[in-house]
């Protein structure tokens, strides 16, 4: 009796050893990797600021609804004159892993099918040979997420579609997802993407840095895993000597990039300078691109009014009495919050911000996963932490078989 109640203990105890081990392993290695699009003909990839195929491994599935929060990033669409068509999508997952499953998540939009109505899920080791793992056919219905389960070796995903939903306006026919995921148990480090793409860190238009008088500048600390080639502000708004509200501001930006701590890396000199003259909100823009990109690393953008202390004497905005009026510069407030980690604004408010990355026109941007200080490289080690956690696993599993053993061994020598 007490032989069968070791046997059940130790069984149970394997069991949930086990289903912690194979949970602990199984995790998205879709996410944060680049995405390529192409169709036969029409358009790959409508990026129209909340639509673009990296938005499909950025984590972010937001529900699309009026007044609902992160409307800016809802994932990847693509148009098709033709109903019939040839679309591909695909993700190198950078490492072979066992993949457990693909999960397409579906993003309403217009009437709430967008999902492609034939398409086929396929997986591959070299790129070449592909293997379907599931797809539809002739579907049309609510949109909702799409789920095909496999246990084959795989690097590589690509989705074939051949038909559109009945999704269409006067020009195309239209189909997208919000999110695609790909769960597996990677069998190494997965190699670093290669190119970058820029990134719009900004959405929103409230009300958010105010640079004037003593308050005259503001910083952004943020880390690239990619080169880049420019940066900017997607809208500002400064003051407007026309209107009046105070005199033109003139402003100065300077890139740093980071050594040692923020101190002394603003006491350097920057990497790069530019000096406007404002002429009022988004006037001129701030657009910045470089001749030659910039290497992969941790940068300080500060921006900063010169003549803060310039005095305009008139009616405000023609209202009233004579005031002095000084110059100003507003950096508008962005609606989501940026990951602290790889976004460090001087402001108590994150203020919109955007990078353009290597391959220039895109809107994803991938932190250096490390976030470390003026690294000279990209970071080659974005899989390491789940290892860490597998060892620990592997440990424990260790401790607790041994400690079983004991258990047994005890229990032997008391039924006998
Ligand atoms: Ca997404």
């Amino acid at each position: 009796m007490k032989k069968l109640l070791t046997i059940v203990l130790a069984t149970a105890l394997l069991v949930s050893l086990f289903a912690v081990a194979s949970h602990a392993e199984d995790t998205n290695l879709a996410l944060g990797r680049n995405v390529e699009t192409a169709i036969s003909e029409g358009n790959a990839n409508l990026a129209l600021g909340f639509w673009d195929k990296n938005y499909l491994t950025d984590g972010l599935v937001p529900v699309f609804a009026e007044g609902e929060p992160n409307q800016d990033r809802l994932g990847w669409y693509a148009g098709s004159p033709t109903q019939d068509t040839y679309i591909t999508v695909s993700i190198d997952l950078g490492v072979e892993a066992t993949i457990s499953k693909v999960v397409l998540l579906g993003q309403k939009f217009l009437d709430g099918n967008n999902v492609p109505n034939t398409f086929d899920v396929n997986l591959s080791t070299d790129a070449q040979n592909w293997t379907k793992i599931g797809g539809e056919v002739e579907r049309e219905g609510p949109c909702e997420s799409l789920t095909y389960e496999t246990s084959m070796d795989a690097r590589y995903l690509l989705i074939t579609i051949t038909k559109m939903p009945n999704i269409a306006d006067a020009t195309n026919y239209y189909c997208g997802f919000g999110e695609i995921e790909v769960y597996g148990t990677a069998k190494g480090d997965a190699v670093p993407e290669t190119t970058y793409s820029g990134k719009n860190i900004g959405n929103g238009a409230a009300i958010g840095v105010w640079l004037q008088g003593d308050n005259h500048s503001a910083t952004l600390e943020f880390t690239t895993a990619g080169g880049f080639k420019g940066f900017g502000l997607p809208i500002y708004w400064a003051s407007n000597a026309n209107v009046p509200n105070g005199p033109f501001a003139k402003y100065k930006i300077e890139l740093f990039k980071f050594e040692y701590n923020p101190e002394y890396t603003l006491s350097q000199a920057p990497v790069k300078s530019y000096e406007l003259d404002g002429q009022g909100d988004n006037n001129p823009a701030f657009a910045f691109n470089f001749d030659e990109p910039l290497e992969a690393g941790t940068y300080i953008a500060r921006f900063t009014i010169t003549n803060f202390d310039e005095i305009l004497r008139g009616k405000m905005n023609g209202q009233g009495d004579d005031v002095d009026m000084t110059p100003y510069l507003v950096l508008p407030k962005m609606d989501a919050n940026p990951d602290p980690a790889k976004f460090v604004f001087s402001t108590a408010d994150a203020f919109n911000f955007y990078v353009v990355g290597e391959d220039g026109i895109e809107t994803f941007y991938l932190a250096n996963p490390d976030n470390t200080d003026s690294p000279s490289q990209p970071t080659t080690q974005p899989a390491t932490q789940p290892q860490t956690g597998d060892a620990t696993v592997a440990m424990f599993a260790v401790i607790v078989v041994l400690a079983l053993g004991a258990v047994i061994v005890f229990a032997k020598k008391r039924s006998f």
